[in-house]
This record gives structure tokens, C-alpha cells and sequence, in this order.
């Protein structure tokens, strides 16, 4: 709020020195020549000024990179397609950095070259067929390759044979939370509409559906190491995006359909915890918690746990105001460990049986009372 106040006032003071600067020259008027038209001195600044800025970009990209170059995720993928996206993302970034260094250059080095001088004379053309064919013709090759090539890796990330030995996990998003379905031992998902959705089926599942039975809700996704899984994706109420960026996997989770995408993970959380770059992420991370935390005690306040890695899956769509907290933890394992796992956790149907059993019949307090009357009077009796 301080801070708010104080741009707040900077900005008035800026508006005041502005117009005092104004009348200042109103006052001028006839006095000298008109200030307002640049001269070559002006022209000169300017013209150094332009490479001042080139110079700013330049610094400004390579201090990025190298303090924050360790940060994007562009190797140690999860998934088995990981490698192919990050190829695509490589390649990708690497022409936008060629291009954008020598165009920038050659920008900022014209404007320049051509500032103004006075008594220079403008050349004037028209248009030029062979420069425009040039300048058309490159970025259409460029661009044309990038897309074909991305096009060819999205086809192959997203095809899977129906044949082949999948597992389908559903992943339904609502505001502010994702919640997972497997499709249990007949590896089928019941089918599920959001006019089913009623106390602990927050799914919507068709529990009518036979092939609904054995299906099992969760809120932790684990994933067995070098299985193919197939997600069919689902929203409740708006569009989420559902984002597992160790996967190099994403897709949006629209209301009123399914959508689909395909991984095999490749590297347990625990192998990933013993990854030596994933440990110097770990680190820095816990580096900057403790700094936090120490500055939350001497406020009085808890320190912070020290982080320790997991997969997550996120939402990368802005969905509301708790989207930023959207997110569900994924564990990669074994495959023996994976079927413990699930085969540990009761089915939907089961756990619907026993929420909706017609409780016992409750003790009714009149009854105790009368109880507790035939006591006393038998007691008197006894007197
Ligand atoms: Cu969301």
C-alpha cells in the first residue's frame, strides 16, 4: 500500500515538473529559435542513444541466461517423449536467439546510420521485388520446417495402437482441484456425466454402469515406470489446462468433453531425487525457504518446511482466484509398487455402498427414560 501511495505521489510530482516545463516555454516563445525541431545535435544523442539500448538488450539477455539459464525445464525429461519436445524447444529457442541478435543489430545500427542531418537528401523508392521476395521468401522456409517438424512430434506423441497394452486414468478438473479415476481390472472407464455428481461421487459416475464397478477415485496420481497411460480428460465447471511439466505433457481439460493425452513415465520420483541437476534445483529452493523462514521467525511467525521434490500435475489456465494453488501431487514407481498401491485403495462403488448403508436404528431418548422409571419403581418395590 506504501509503495502504491509513494508511485502514486512520483507520478504527480512527474505531471508537475511537466507542465511548470511547459509554461516555462510558453514564456519563451519568440525568444530564441523554435526548440521544438530537432537539430543535429539532437539527431546525434539519439542516433548513440539507439545503441545504448542494444547494448541494454544484449547485457540484459546474457545476464538472464546465465543466472537463470539452469532454470527452464529443456533437459532431464520423465517421459519417453520428453527427449522430442525438448528437441523441438532447443532447436526453436536457438533460431529466435540467432535471429533476434542480428536483427536487432541491424535495427538499432540503421536508425543509426540514417538519423537526421541536416541538408541530407531522401533517397525514394517505390518498392523493391527482389528485397520483398528475400524477406518472404526466408521466414516462409523457416517457419514452414518448424511447423512440420512440430506437427510430425505432436502426431507421434499423441498416437497410440488401441491394441497395444495401455492404462486409463482420467483426470477430472474443477475449481480448485483435480481429482484422478483409474479404471480398475476390466481397464474400462464407466461412464460419467456431471448430472451424477451427489455427496461422495463428485465425479459423476454412472454407478449403474457396469463398467463403473471397479473404478476407483483418487487424489494422489501415481504412475507405473515404463507403462504406456492414456488420460482422458474431463472439467467440471470451466477450462482448466492440465500441466505436467516434467512430462512435457499438456492438454486442456474442457467442460462437456474428454480430451486426451498419452505418456509413458520414464524416471521414478525417487530416481529424479537422486538426479544431480534435480538436486542443485532442490537446494536453491531450500537456499531461498530458509532465508524466508528466517525472516518469519524473527516475525514470530513458523518456519518453513525444506522442500523435497515431486512431479506435480498444475493447471496452466487462469481459472479463478485459486488457481495458482491448483495442483496434484504425482508419484512415479515401480510397477510392483503401483499395483500394491491401487489395489490397496476400495472402489468408488464400494465406497458409495458403505456411505449410503442405511444406518441402525438410533436409541430413542424416551425409551432410556422409561428404562431408567421401571428401575425406580422397581427399586421402591424392593424397599
Ligand atoms: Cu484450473
Amino acid at each position: 500500500m506504501t509503495g502504491l501511495l509513494v508511485f502514486i505521489v512520483l507520478v504527480f510530482i512527474g505531471v508537475a515538473v511537466w507542465q511548470l516545463t511547459k509554461i516555462f516555454h510558453l514564456t519563451q516563445v519568440g525568444a530564441a529559435e523554435n526548440s521544438e525541431i530537432a537539430n543535429d545535435n539532437d539527431n546525434n544523442i539519439n542516433g548513440y542513444l539507439m545503441f545504448g539500448f542494444l547494448a541494454f538488450i544484449y547485457l540484459i539477455t546474457i545476464f538472464c541466461v546465465v543466472k537463470y539459464g539452469d532454470l527452464p525445464l529443456m533437459d532431464n525429461s520423465a517421459s519417453e517423449h520428453g527427449k522430442d519436445v525438448d528437441t523441438l524447444m532447443w532447436i526453436s529457442m536457438i533460431l529466435i536467439f540467432f535471429v533476434q541478435t542480428i536483427t536487432q543489430a541491424l535495427l538499432h545500427y540503421f536508425a543509426f546510420k540514417y538519423r537526421g542531418k541536416k541538408g541530407a537528401e531522401v533517397v525514394y523508392f517505390a518498392d523493391n521485388n527482389k528485397l520483398e521476395f528475400i524477406w518472404t521468401i526466408i521466414p516462409v522456409i523457416t517457419l514452414a520446417g518448424l511447423i512440420l517438424y512440430g506437427l510430425y512430434t505432436w502426431n507421434n506423441i499423441m498416437y497410440y495402437d488401441q491394441e497395444e497394452e495401455v492404462i486409463y486414468v482420467e483426470l477430472y478438473a474443477k475449481q480448485f482441484g483435480w481429482e484422478a479415476r483409474y479404471a480398475g481390472e476390466d481397464n474400462t472407464l464407466g461412464k460419467a456425466n456431471v448430472r451424477y455428481i451427489e455427496g461422495i461421487n463428485t465425479l459423476g459416475v454412472d454407478l449403474a454402469d457396469p463398467a463403473a464397478q471397479d473404478d476407483k477415485v483418487v487424489n494422489e496420481l501415481h504412475l507405473p515406470k515404463g507403462k504406456k497411460v492414456v488420460f482422458k480428460i474431463r472439467s467440471q465447471d470451466v477450462l482448466h489446462s492440465a500441466y505436467m511439466p516434467h512430462f512435457r505433457a499438456q492438454m486442456n481439460c474442457v467442460p462437456g468433453m474428454v480430451t486426451q493425452f498419452v505418456f509413458v513415465p520414464t524416471v521414478t520420483t525417487e530416481e529424479m531425487r537422486q538426479n544431480d541437476k534435480m538436486i542443485a534445483k532442490v537446494d536453491r529452493i531450500n537456499k531461498i525457504r530458509a532465508k524466508k523462514s528466517a525472516e518469519l521467525v524473527a516475525n514470530g511467525g513458523e518456519a518453513l518446511d525444506p522442500y523435497t521434490f515431486d512431479y506435480l500435475l498444475l493447471c496452466n489456465k487462469i481459472c479463478g482466484a485459486s488457481h495458482y494453488n491448483m495442483q496434484m501431487k504425482i508419484v512415479v514407481e515401480s510397477p510392483e509398487d503401483f499395483k500394491k498401491w491401487l489395489s490397496e485403495k476400495p472402489t468408488l462403488a464400494k465406497q458409495w455402498a458403505e456411505a449410503n448403508a442405511p444406518a441402525a436404528a438410533p436409541v430413542q431418548p424416551e425409551a432410556v427414560e422409561a428404562v431408567v422409571d421401571t428401575t425406580k419403581v422397581l427399586a421402591q418395590v424392593v424397599e
